[in-house]
């Protein structure tokens, strides 16, 4: 089923966000390395349209090396686009990024006309964090959980320099299957609005194709690249000892298992897509959206012209 996960405060954050954005100078749009495309929100795409934006892949220390060198080569390419990679224990990259502030946005600075500097991105993806790396105190409230920051929030790194957290937020329809499974694994998504054994099962289907290594070290299995997904989650639950009622396996368990050991980087450093891959996935995406809209007009109009067959005989009568 498709993963879609947007409360009531998301709502609000977007509207704030509408309104606060005619004061902001630059925006920084803070992207998981693991997921970069499946984290990118386009809601907000659209919401901060024309501001000089900096992406930065957070969590660079979760991730694979060679495949966020990939993104920012991706990135780099593409017009008007900025991108760094970045983890919550690098302060002097930290420091670089108020200069790229700067850079973006020159005739910003002194008292008369302050930076004013908006992070934003998904739930858990470490806006909160970044800002008390860069403000070097625990300004924001943080916690490894989506959706701990609910209102927006305005510290000052300087007297003319202020950030404003926000909380983060997801769109109201993903249309990339895929992307709502790997937003899921990351832990951008609440933990009710899943499916853990669905999740894992696509998790484990992209782990054993790209990273089989990976999952034959942590869960020392012979052979997982061969195995199909529901086996591979049957042998890490068996490994584990996640079992019930004898020698069955628990399955729900072993998914709790491995979605933690991905998120904690226990397996390794991973990421869950590329720009190639994405590419794809989008446009699968897309092109599934329009059909499922075609549907949608289609019983419109006939629900319309019905109506209309049934309302007319009666205006007569
Ligand atoms: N490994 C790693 N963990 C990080 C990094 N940045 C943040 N975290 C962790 O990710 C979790 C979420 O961080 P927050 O800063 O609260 O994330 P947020 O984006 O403010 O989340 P919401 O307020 O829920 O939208 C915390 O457990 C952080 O310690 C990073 O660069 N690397
Ligand atoms: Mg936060």
């Amino acid at each position: 089923m498709a993963i879609q996960w947007f409360p009531g405060h998301m709502h609000l954050t977007q509207q704030a966000i509408a309104q606060r954005i005619k004061a902001i100078d630059v925006v920084i749009e803070l992207l998981d390395a693991r997921l970069p495309g499946s984290s990118a929100n386009p809601m907000l795409a659209k919401l901060t349209h024309g501001k000089p934006t900096l992406k930065v892949l957070n969590k660079q220390d979760l991730a694979d090396p060679e495949k966020t060198a990939q993104w920012l080569r991706h990135y780099a390419a593409l017009p008007q686009t900025r991108a760094i990679a970045l983890d919550a224990s690098m302060a002097a990259p930290a420091r670089a990024l108020i200069a790229a502030c700067h850079e973006l946005a020159p005739l910003r600075g002194g008292m008369v006309k302050p930076m004013r500097v908006l992070i934003c991105g998904i739930p858990n993806v470490g806006k909160s964090t970044l800002i008390n790396t860069l403000s070097g105190k625990r300004a924001a409230k943080t916690g490894d959980e989506a959706g701990v920051t609910k209102l927006e929030q305005r510290i000052a790194l300087a007297p003319d320099f202020y950030l404003y957290d926000t909380p983060g937020v997801l769109w109201p329809r993903i249309i990339v299957a895929k992307s709502g499974y790997n937003l899921a694994a990351s832990g951008a998504v609440g933990r009710n609005a899943f499916d853990e054994q669905e999740v894992a099962l696509e998790l484990l289907d992209y782990l054993r194709r790209h990273y089989p290594a990976l999952l034959q070290a942590r869960f020392k299995l012979e052979g997982a690249a061969a195995m199909s997904d529901e086996q591979l989650l049957e042998a890490i639950g068996r490994k584990r000892g996640a079992l019930q009622g004898g020698q069955k396996v628990n399955l729900q368990k072993a998914a709790e298992i491995a979605i933690f050991d991905f998120r904690s980087a226990a397996l390794g450093r991973i990421t869950l897509e590329t720009p190639e891959e994405f590419a794809q996935w989008l446009a699968a995406g897309q092109t599934l959206d329009a059909q499922r809209q075609v549907k949608k007009d289609a019983i419109e109009l006939d629900r319309k012209i019905r109506f209309k067959q049934i309302a007319r005989p009666c205006s007569r009568g």
